[in-house]
């Protein structure tokens, strides 16, 4: 095959034109005589591919299998009562598929089939209630994306920088579209009594978890839901039916919901007291910390996706989020917060939902020190791990939303740094 006769009709002289455009400068580098890939027949062209009824129900293709939930063996006793971990950095956009959302469980992901879930609504109400499956579909429903946020999210990294990987650092959260029932519907079925001020959900899990929802939020927003991302909740995340929390830390979007009382007071749980609350500087614990303050992260790149490119064009890729709203602005700075860009926001930009940007720029190849910072739609700003801990101390494990550094090398690998 001769390439060069008939200028920008031939492969090389289209590369060539290409390069001069620079973004496809690493394609033409490899430009030595005819790509095999498009100049001879490839073995996926020389026969036939599956039958429509290969897979009933599609995975991932196995070149994607790198991209999974993780767990850190050191975390946790056992795998039963522990946590792993979403792979952000090798996601895009904004909705995380079930199967790779991570999950935390304090007693094991259980087995419950639709015929066996009852949902009771009882205590301080007129009329005391049993739901089936059957039952709860039978109420008009909702559709909304929101982002559950482990409280514990980044809780390794107060005292400092320790895991190599925003998988690891932020990866305790998730992002679905829930179809379900408003709580307040199902409350309304029962009847609240005027005294009913706090609402307890109840898991069927052998943790029992349970928290205590004041009725103010149970009759706005919260959700009673048994569909994610269009299908059945998985097992990992409740099947049949979880709490949705819209904003709220994670623990309060009990799984497997089974038993919803009515109270005048709070229960004061273990989950809401020697647990999921925030130990300040001075020994003592704030009693409630409910909502997710906005927090964002740069997934890419990041110590599990480095830039593999070189210098030159190079996108910036994150997430922001904040449990009051909507996300206004995201800033990004390549050194150190010192000077501040402002990003692009792409995608839906739903109230308490993840948010995606982007921030393109022409890497020259030095050292950056890469941070991000989300103002919501309240104007509240992310703060900086040293602004954190000058209000809350370095005793707390929850609840740590500072700004996070990555420092890129020369050779495009990343590691998590903190900078002071
Ligand atoms: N019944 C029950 N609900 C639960 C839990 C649990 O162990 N049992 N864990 C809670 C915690 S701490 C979090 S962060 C979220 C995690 O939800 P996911 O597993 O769908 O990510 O579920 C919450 N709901
Ligand atoms: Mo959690």
């Amino acid at each position: 095959m001769t390439d060069t006769t008939k200028k920008g009709t031939t492969r090389r002289g289209f590369l060539a034109g290409a390069a001069a455009g620079g973004a496809l400068a690493a394609t033409a580098a490899r430009a030595g005589g005819p790509d095999p890939l498009i100049t001879e027949v490839q073995p996926w062209a020389q026969s036939l591919g599956d039958g429509v009824d290969a897979t009933p129900y599609g995975m991932p293709i196995h070149f994607e299998s790198h991209v999974v939930r993780r767990n850190v063996e050191w975390l946790t006793a056992d795998t039963i009562s522990s946590v792993n971990f979403t792979p952000i950095h090798e996601l895009d956009g904004t909705i995380t598929p079930q199967g790779c959302a991570f999950e935390r469980h304090h007693a094991g992901a259980i087995e419950l089939a639709k015929p066996d879930w009852r949902l009771m609504i009882h205590g301080l109400v007129e009329r005391p209630l049993v739901f089936t499956y059957d039952d709860l579909i039978r109420f008009p429903r909702e559709n909304h994306t929101y982002f559950l946020e482990c409280a514990a999210n980044g809780g390794m990294e107060w005292a400092g920088a320790q895991l190599n990987g925003c998988q690891f650092t932020h990866g305790m959260i998730h992002n679905m579209e829930y179809t379900g029932i408003p709580l307040r519907t199902l409350l309304a079925e029962a009847g609240v009594k005027p005294e009913g001020k706090w609402v307890l959900m109840e898991g069927a899990d052998a943790s029992s978890m349970s928290r205590s929802i004041p009725i103010g939020k149970a009759l706005d927003d919260v959700l009673v839901a048994f569909k994610a991302n269009g299908e059945a909740l998985r097992k990992e995340h409740g099947y049949p039916v979880r709490l949705v929390v819209p904003g709220w830390e994670g623990n309060m979007w009990v799984k497997w919901l089974r038993r919803v009382e009515v109270g005048d007071q709070p229960w004061e749980h273990r989950e809401e007291t020697s647990k999921y609350t925030d130990t300040m500087a001075d020994g003592r614990s704030r009693r409630w910390t409910w909502e997710m303050d906005a927090k964002s992260i740069i997934t890419s790149p990041s110590p599990q996706a480095p830039i593999t490119h070189g210098p030159g064009p190079t996108v910036i890729s994150g997430l922001a989020w904040s449990g009051r709203g909507s996300i206004r602005e995201v800033h990004v700075s390549l050194d150190g917060g010192k000077n501040w860009q402002q990003a692009r926001l792409s995608g839906a930009s739903h109230d308490k939902a993840l948010h995606r940007f982007y921030f393109e720029f022409d890497w020259n190849g030095s050292e950056l020190l890469l941070q991000s910072r989300a103002v919501d739609s309240t104007g509240y700003v992310q703060p900086t791990k040293e602004q954190l801990r000058s209000f809350r101390g370095v005793n707390s494990v929850y609840h740590n939303n500072g700004i996070h550094t990555w420092w890129v090398k020369t050779n495009g690998e990343a590691e998590n740094v903190e900078i002071s």
